[in-house]
């Protein structure tokens, strides 16, 4: 028996990278965790292949007998065309992982057995009903598993030489309860983690895969790495001993709360395990609005001295910020872009508030008659009406923040202001010559930076690395990351914004004011943008 196991193309994303692809030789930024789980749930006489679509083709040849999709919401029309073609080929086509368990509704008609929830225990069971000729069109698992029972994801059928980095899950679930969030629709409240030693089992097998791939970046993929801190701390002086016993360190990066600057002890820690990179739900400069979303974590610390807390211990900040709240108006987005300047957030993907299904924020709006669309899929769009502003003025908003974040001039200020936090010296660093891979991105880096006519990418390109150079020699490798995936960003935020960006956000409280903008407040989704356009164009 086989299986074989697709995580569908991404379409271009802020998330995906891509337009780094041709300076650092992946072909895409971060390798899948689904996948390789569900390949190690699997019995060992069952024979499992995994095909990424984002690094490589699907094989509609296969000789496998049932087909396994992955999804994430905007992977959704890909997962469906892969099904049709399988279904067409007399596939058995089985569909789980996050849109599956968030939309199932949206997933039924396109698969044969779908899967709602963690599955550790249905997998198997499925397998074995299979086998049996008994299995059912539904798998769904109610009770949160425990992840203790995970075993080792099979990263050894991945190709992890074409990724940037690899995930890596330690736990699931977030104790915090912010009213737009579907993770704790979907794991729950309740932090569950693996075992230090489990955690450690999977570092030990995969390290083996990195070095050879030449690739040095480990990505923590929990929704809040610092969830259980008593767990964190134990696992991270673990990570300390064993990145310590490596001659070449692993670089870390992990999702986590602003509430790690109020504890010195994991900060260090998280030094000391070489973490150079967080992503925080950072979400907005305006307290009323973290505290109509009871993202109450962000407002009992001065939001502003906790990221330079963690900046100045060597860490960059990489947030998510959103703007449409109820206590936003069209002032927002000025006082955003100050805000992510000020504090050097060097990446943040700032996009509109949407309300995902099943989250309070939805069941709220949808009470307030102020959804959209109740299945909001599509990132960079929003499926809610908002208070104090036009779904226009919310999209010209966003994308003028996106824009302006991402000019050279204003990523070079927050760069700069960077370095001036990072510490003098660095704890944790590889030692010795760079990897044929990195002296190959190197050259790729200094050709599209350097040699350009382009100057004020040479600029931004030139006035970074010396900055670094003169002041801070011991973060290069981070700071010269970060320059590079500049590109993407400014690249991403071009086509995010073509034709379609105010000059300055003060137009933005002058977009949407025709009859026709008013009206388009209430026209299904898809038609949003290109009705946007025209209003412009006719005000
Ligand atoms: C890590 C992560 C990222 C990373 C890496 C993504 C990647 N390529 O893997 C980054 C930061 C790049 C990312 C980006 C995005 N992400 Co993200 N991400 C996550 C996160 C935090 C963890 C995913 C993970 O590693 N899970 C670990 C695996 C083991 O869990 P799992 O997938 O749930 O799998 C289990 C079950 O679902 C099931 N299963 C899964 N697949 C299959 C398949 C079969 C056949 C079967 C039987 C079972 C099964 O079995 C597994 C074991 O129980 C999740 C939140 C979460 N906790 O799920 C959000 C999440 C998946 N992301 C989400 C979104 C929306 C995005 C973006 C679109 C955001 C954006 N604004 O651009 C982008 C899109 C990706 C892109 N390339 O651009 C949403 C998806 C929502 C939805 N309705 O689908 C989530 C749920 C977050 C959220 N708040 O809603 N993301």
């Amino acid at each position: 028996m086989k299986v074989y196991l697709v995580n569908p193309r991404y379409p271009d994303t802020f998330w995906g990278f891509r337009h780094v692809n041709d300076l650092n030789g992946m072909q895409y930024c971060i390798a899948n965790l689904s996948v390789p789980t569900v390949a190690a749930l699997t019995p060992a006489d069952v024979e499992v292949e995994i095909c990424d679509e984002n690094v490589e083709a699907v094989d509609f040849e296969t000789d496998a007998e049932i087909i396994g999709l992955t999804s994430f919401n905007i992977q959704s029309n890909r997962a469906f065309e892969i099904a049709a073609e399988f279904r067409k080929r007399g596939k058995l086509v089985v569909m789980g992982g996050p849109y599956a368990t968030l939309v199932p509704q949206h997933c039924r008609d396109h698969v044969d057995v779908l899967f709602v929830g963690e599955a550790e225990l249905t997998w198997p069971r499925f397998l074995q009903e299979y086998r049996a000729g008994t299995y059912s069109n539904l798998y769904e698992q109610v009770e949160k598993v425990d992840i203790k029972d995970t075993p080792i994801p099979r990263w050894d059928l991945m190709k992890i030489d074409r990724y940037g980095s690899v995930g890596v899950q330690t736990t699931r679930g977030c104790p915090f309860n912010c009213e737009f969030c579907d993770i704790i629709v979907m794991l729950g409240r309740k932090v569950r983690t693996k075992t230090v030693e489990q955690v450690m089992a999977e570092l030990r097998f995969l390290q083996p895969l990195l070095e050879r791939a030449g690739r040095e970046d480990i990505f923590f993929t929990d929704d809040n790495f610092i969830g259980n801190k008593k767990f964190a701390k134990e696992l991270l002086k673990e990570i300390i001993s064993f990145n310590n016993s490596l001659s070449r360190k692993i670089h870390f990066m992990t999702e986590l709360t602003i509430t790690l600057a109020n504890d010195e002890d994991l900060l260090d820690l998280l030094v000391q395990a070489n973490f150079t990179r967080v992503f925080v739900g950072i979400e907005s400069p305006r307290t009323e609005s973290l505290n109509e979303v009871a993202k109450v974590q962000n407002t009992r610390w001065d939001m502003e001295r906790s990221i330079e807390k963690i900046q100045s211990h060597g860490i960059f900040i990489w947030a998510g910020m959103i703007v449409g709240f109820d206590h936003d108006d069209v002032h927002v987005f000025r006082e955003m872009f100050d805000f992510i300047q000020k504090n050097k957030i060097i990446g943040s993907i700032t996009g509109p508030l949407s309300a995902p299904i099943n989250t309070p924020l939805w069941q709220r709006l949808r009470e307030e008659g102020r959804l959209i669309d109740d299945t909001w899929s599509d990132h960079g769009s929003t499926n809610i009406i908002p208070k104090n502003m036009t779904r226009q003025q919310l999209y010209a908003g966003y994308h003028w923040i996106m824009a302006e974040q991402y000019t050279y001039e204003n990523y070079t200020q927050r760069l700069l202001g960077m370095i001036d936090l990072l510490p003098a010296d660095r704890p944790v660093r590889t030692r010795g010559l760079p990897t044929w891979k990195q002296v190959k991105t190197l050259l790729k880096t200094l050709r599209y930076y350097a040699l350009t006519t382009d100057w004020r990418r040479q600029r931004m390109f030139w006035k970074v690395i010396v900055a670094c150079l003169r002041r801070k020699p011991a973060y290069l490798d981070e700071v010269l990351s970060h320059v590079i995936v500049h590109k993407h960003m400014y690249r991403h935020t071009e086509r995010l914004t073509e034709g379609f960006v105010v000059a300055n956000p003060a137009d933005v409280a002058d977009v949407g004011h025709t009859p026709a903008a008013r009206e388009a407040q209430h026209v299904p989704r898809a038609v949003d943008r290109a009705e946007e356009v025209w209003v412009r164009a006719a005000s």
